[in-house]
């Protein structure tokens, strides 16, 4: 059985296999939820490790371990900067969320928490972000065509810095049950 949770809280604290961050290319680090991950993890340690993996495109996740948090690993997503959203920025946030998912079971891990990748600095609209977000995962779960299966992953974690988001993610999911 696989599961779809929503959270309102610190990413930093959650005790699952990943925590998937909203990263830059060049892995350096910087605020937002990026920041608290760096703090959290141990900041030497996790630039250390960014540093040798050489940066990420836009559209891309890396993998380092999570030193000092409860989370085992930390996914690296590099998301878009919204410039409209006609360079780009809907397909390379999917992919941010389809890569996660198929690092994640590539490595075996069972639970995965997504923070909200561009939905802070890089602007992105939230609720077209939320609509990214969610079926991504759903198309994963659902092994849509030419989506990754999604192998040992069995709970996945929408967690949000408020409120306000989490009621996006939780309207979406209602509405896609629902549907169905
Ligand atoms: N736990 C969960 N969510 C958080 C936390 C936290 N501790 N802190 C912030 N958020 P942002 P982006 C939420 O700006 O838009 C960095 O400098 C926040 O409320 O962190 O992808 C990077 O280095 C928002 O909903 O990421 C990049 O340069 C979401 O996390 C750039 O910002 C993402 O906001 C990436 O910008």
């Amino acid at each position: 059985m696989s599961a779809i949770e929503v959270l309102v809280g610190d990413i930093t604290q959650l005790y699952v296999s990943a925590i998937v961050n909203a990263g830059n290319t060049r892995l350096t680090g910087g605020g937002g939820v990026d920041g608290a991950i760096h703090a959290a993890a141990g900041a030497d340690k996790l630039h250390e490790a960014c540093a040798k993996l050489g940066g990420c495109p836009t559209g891309d996740v890396r993998l380092t371990r999570g030193f000092d948090l409860a989370a085992e690993a930390i996914i690296h997503a590099v998301g878009p900067v919204w410039q409209g959203g006609n360079r780009g920025e809907p397909a390379a946030l999917r992919a941010c969320y389809r890569k996660a998912m198929a690092l994640a079971a590539q490595q075996g891990f069972e639970s995965i928490a997504f923070s909200a990748i561009s939905c802070g600095v890089y602007g992105y609209p939230h609720s077209l972000a939320v609509d990214i977000a969610v079926s991504e995962v759903m198309a994963c779960f659902n092994g849509a065509d030419q989506v990754q299966n999604i192998g040992s992953v069995k709970n996945v974690i929408f967690c949000c810095f408020n409120e306000e988001m989490a009621h996006l993610y939780l309207d979406r999911l209602e509405m896609i049950n629902v549907g169905n």
